[in-house]
């Protein structure tokens, strides 16, 4: 008699284990993003990650804040153009449903500030996004030559 509820109570939780995955959020709803950065130059204290980010979920997501263990401060910045003089500045970051936003040279880029070691050629490393509403996503970003305009192609040839 008592096995027999117990199993019960096993067909439950397992029962809500399922209906608890089926609604909340599957990895394949949580943003995507390609990212680069250009190795440091001696000396440099900050660096600038581009590429891409890919929402395919079905609402828009808003970054809240950007972990990355290798610097003090990691924040979206925007370029800003006062009086003819380019800054830059802390933006918002809102990726629309089934969207893409890019984050290039010139233009809106992750600001690592105070970075703890410099960026190396051929190095990936981890940086973690927390979204309004409470979605983690985690990735890397590969990091090219000091020069790089454009994405790096993949290299384990990491000296870090
Ligand atoms: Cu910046």
């Amino acid at each position: 008699m008592k096995i027999n509820w117990l199993d019960k109570q096993k067909r439950i939780s397992v029962g809500s284990l399922l209906l608890f995955f089926c609604f909340s959020t599957t990895a394949d709803d949580l943003p995507r993003f390609e990212g680069w950065a250009r190795a440091s130059p001696q000396g440099a204290s900050n660096a600038s990650v581009y590429g891409k980010f890919f929402n395919p979920g079905r609402s828009p997501v808003r970054l809240e804040s950007i972990e990355f263990s290798g610097s003090e401060i990691a924040s979206v910045h925007k370029m800003i153009d006062k009086d003819g003089m380019l800054g830059m500045r802390p933006g918002e970051l809102i990726v629309g449903a089934q969207e893409s936003v890019r984050l290039e040279p010139g233009g809106m880029h992750i600001m690592l500030m105070k970075l703890n070691a410099p960026l190396f050629n051929g190095c990936a490393y981890s940086l973690i996004f927390k979204w309004a509403g409470g979605k983690i996503s985690a990735h890397k970003f590969f990091v090219g030559e000091i020069d790089q305009s454009t994405p790096p192609l993949f290299s384990d040839s990491c000296l870090n």
